[in-house]
């Protein structure tokens, strides 16, 4: 058993025990290609559900999902000169046709703006065709040289990618606060991950944006991870792409523009924050099982009648829209399949064995905290029910208070320090806002800014790197 289980401690090989966790639960495997993962049926469901959720959420407010090509000519990305040459490291390029070279090399996709937005300049005539509201699920390969980790740092990893084109700048800001609204409710309310929310440093923004917005999560072993990011790139783009319109006014226009995206790292953070020394925790609204039903039959007992009682309740949570699964595989013990679906994070087990027959109840077993109740049988489906509404509450409210505990307020570097060390988390701070100050912060600690509160929060120090008059307090952290 020792090697299908999890041999290493949440709390004391955290790396290990993430990389366990990933390959022993069947979410992901190592590829073949340096750098690359295979997602499977696992990773791949909880994609799918992320995926059916999202797309609800924009399409309500008017967004549709299209697709461009993986290739994105040269000349394209040379037109945003500027934060290209930044990337160039980055791209991976396709040189050859068959055995002859192109005539221009194509980029494989880091991300889409230039290729959307070139085509955005052929359909913007007027402001009739105003505002664009364009989605697409793809894949992005960037050529990562750091070393690469399941989920959150692969060379090619799925995404959504969000490209929007308005007449104002309010149009545009309030576009891109409605999505990192939307992003909020996602990780929140479904995946049971609370993020803090705010405005990127301009050291920290996407370099081809007027701002940049983000949600960040707390990790377990004290890093942030940004869960999802929303742009409004001004005019930049616009400018660069000429994707002009004539006004109301008559007269000519760039658009404005905004550009959105979260990936499948947001995969590693339901691990990472939810997972335990048994394996996964997945929240009941994101698990693609939400209940595991195993029959346990007794020599002594008629196992046909364990059998069926199963199949009845089965039924009777699939009519109730409880994404449920009997185990009735004969080839693996009871407890075999508990460790399983352990390991695979399914919320909660319903175990039916002769005692539960005769007595007319079932039990059910809370993946989260183990506890086990018996419940009548008339009553399963309602009981389930509410059993799965109150471990998605318990994982986010677990969730929550581990965040909170893991700000610090520090008035000074020396605190700063110390904290990050001993304990990690969010340092929040009062900053000059300063870029060089921020670089320093970063290069002595490894600390970066992660965002600057919406609500603007008094400063209660002077900056806490040059001790000169700060302007904003900000959120620092370490970060994946
Ligand atoms: C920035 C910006 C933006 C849409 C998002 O953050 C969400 C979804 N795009 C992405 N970015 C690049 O522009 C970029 C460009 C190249 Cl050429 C590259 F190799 C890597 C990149 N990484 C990020």
């Amino acid at each position: 058993m020792s090697d299908v289980g999890i041999t290493v401690k949440k709390s004391e090989d955290f790396s290990e025990w993430y990389t366990q966790v990933v390959l022993k639960s069947g979410l992901a495997d190592y590829a073949p290609i340096k750098g690359c993962m295979i997602f499977r049926e696992l990773s791949y469901a909880i994609w799918e559900k992320i995926q059916e959720i999202f797309n609800e959420k924009i399409k309500r407010i008017g967004h549709k999902n299209v697709y461009f090509p993986l290739f994105i000519p040269e000349s394209f990305l040379k037109k945003e000169a500027e934060h290209f040459a930044g990337f160039v490291p980055e791209v991976a390029w396709v040189t050859m046709g068959g055995d002859s070279p192109l005539e221009e090399k194509l980029a494989i996709r880091p991300t889409s703006e230039t290729i959307i937005y070139a085509t955005y300049a052929k359909w913007i005539r007027s402001w009739r065709d105003l505002p664009i509201k364009l989605n697409q699920w793809c894949s992005v390969v960037r050529w990562e040289t750091k070393a690469t980790k399941l989920f959150l740092r692969t060379r090619e990893f799925l995404w959504q990618e969000g490209h929007t084109a308005h007449a104002t700048k309010e149009e545009a800001d309030k576009e891109v606060m409605e999505i990192l609204n939307e992003y909020r409710d996602l990780m929140e309310s479904y995946l049971a991950i609370p993020v803090l929310a705010g405005i990127k440093s301009e050291n920290e923004k996407f370099a081809g944006a007027l701002y940049t917005t983000t949600i960040e999560a707390m990790m377990p072993d004290g890093k942030a991870l940004q869960m999802g990011t929303s742009h409004n790139l001004g005019q930049n783009f616009s400018k660069v792409f000429d994707i002009k319109f004539i006004g109301e006014d008559e007269k000519e226009h760039y658009v404005w523009q905004t550009s959105w995206g979260i990936s499948t790292r947001l995969i590693g953070a339901l691990v990472m924050v939810h997972g335990d020394d048994k394996g996964l925790v997945l929240p009941p609204k994101i698990a693609p099982v939400q209940a595991v039903i195993i029959p346990i039959p007794y020599r002594s007992t008629d196992t046909s009648a364990i059998l069926a009682k199963a199949e009845e309740i089965y039924t009777r949570l699939q009519k109730a829209g409880i994404s449920v699964v009997l185990d009735d595989r004969k080839e693996y013990t009871p407890g075999w399949k508990f460790n399983d679906w352990e390991l695979k994070g399914v919320p909660l087990r319903i175990e039916i064995g002769p005692r539960d027959l005769k007595n007319r109840q079932v039990t059910l077993a809370r993946r989260d905290t183990f506890e086990k109740i018996t419940v009548k049988d008339e009553e399963v489906v309602n009981a389930v029910a509410q059993l799965l509404v109150d471990i998605q509450n318990s994982l986010f409210n677990k969730a929550k208070k581990f965040l909170e505990e893991k700000i610090t307020t520090v008035q000074n570097y020396e605190d700063f320090k110390q904290v990050l060390k001993d304990k990690g988390g969010f340092i929040r701070a009062s900053f000059c806002l300063n870029s060089q100050c921020e670089e320093k912060i970063k290069e002595e600690t490894g600390a970066t800014i992660r965002l600057i509160p919406f609500e603007k929060e008094t400063p209660f120090s002077n900056c806490v790197y040059c001790g000169g008059k700060a302007k904003e307090v900000v959120y620092f952290a370490r970060s994946y």
